[in-house]
């Protein structure tokens, strides 16, 4: 029988992104009564599933990238020695059950997950891409909401969008008086999830000297500057830098 588990070997070569993203959130989070477009809580609670995930997983992502119901992870340390099935299991089921116990919700949910192989020099393109996607997202949903808010039925308000230039979008917004540059960071670009090594400063008293070590420490940046951008270069250049490796 065990011939059969036919995919259990199937393996990929670091680095890979792991995508997951939230599956029928759409319903699921209406159901939950959660503010649309964007709800706080369910941001709070995707960003404590991952900061726990570096915690106490036991894998080691180089960074998590989120927005909305989705989340990559970058992988450079051959986590599971490469086994998808691991990665593609292990890793959703994980963030589904932190996500519970972060906001006990009255139904399951569930995540699903592609490992995605890259080369170092990918990257940065993979997130720009996402980043975009962010974007888009961000433009959109403010739009589809405010035709709802205008008396607008979904569907009329889904294929009104559906070929809108963003230009359009913006002005939609404007009329209603949402200016979309200003809305928060984390909205329009995205979270960072990244580790840091932090200077803890401290004193023994047996010597009677100061001592200073090095811990890594967790943090959730939602002011992140544009991929695409020179600065976003310099910052993505810092996460992905060797020493966050580890
Ligand atoms: N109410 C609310 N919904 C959100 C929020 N963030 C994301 N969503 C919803 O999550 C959906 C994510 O899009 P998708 O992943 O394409 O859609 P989905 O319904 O999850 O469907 P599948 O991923 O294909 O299973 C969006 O359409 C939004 O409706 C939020 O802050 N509040
Ligand atoms: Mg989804």
């Amino acid at each position: 029988m065990k011939r059969r588990e036919i995919f259990s070997d199937l393996r990929c070569v670091p680095p890979v992104i792991l995508r997951i993203d939230g599956r029928n959130f759409k319903n699921v989070l209406s159901r939950m009564g959660f503010e649309k477009p964007y709800d706080e809580r369910l941001t709070s609670a995707i960003v404590y599933s991952i900061e726990s995930f570096f915690k106490k997983s036991g894998l080691s992502p180089v960074f998590a990238y989120t927005f909305s119901d989705e989340i990559s992870f970058l992988f450079r340390d051959n986590a599971f020695e490469g086994r998808v099935e691991k990665l593609d299991s292990v890793v959703p089921s994980y963030i589904s059950s932190a996500f519970t116990l972060a906001l006990n919700p009255d139904e399951p949910v569930s995540f699903d997950s592609r490992v995605i192989p890259m080369h170092e020099e990918d990257i940065r393109e993979y997130l720009i891409w996402r980043q975009k996607e962010a974007w888009r997202n961000c433009i959109n949903s403010y739009s589809y909401y405010t035709l709802l808010s205008e008396g607008m039925e979904e569907k009329e308000a889904a294929r009104y969008l559906k070929n809108k230039r963003s230009s359009d979008m913006h002005e939609l917004l404007f009329k209603s008086g949402i200016n979309i540059a200003k809305v928060p960071a984390w909205q329009r670009r995205g979270i960072m999830i990244l580790k840091k090594q932090v200077d803890i400063k401290g004193y023994n008293p047996h010597l009677n000297v100061k001592t200073t070590s090095t811990r890594t420490k967790i943090f959730a940046e939602r002011e992140i500057p544009l991929f695409s951008s020179e600065e976003g270069e310099t910052f993505l250049k810092n996460v992905l830098a060797p020493k966050q490796n580890g």
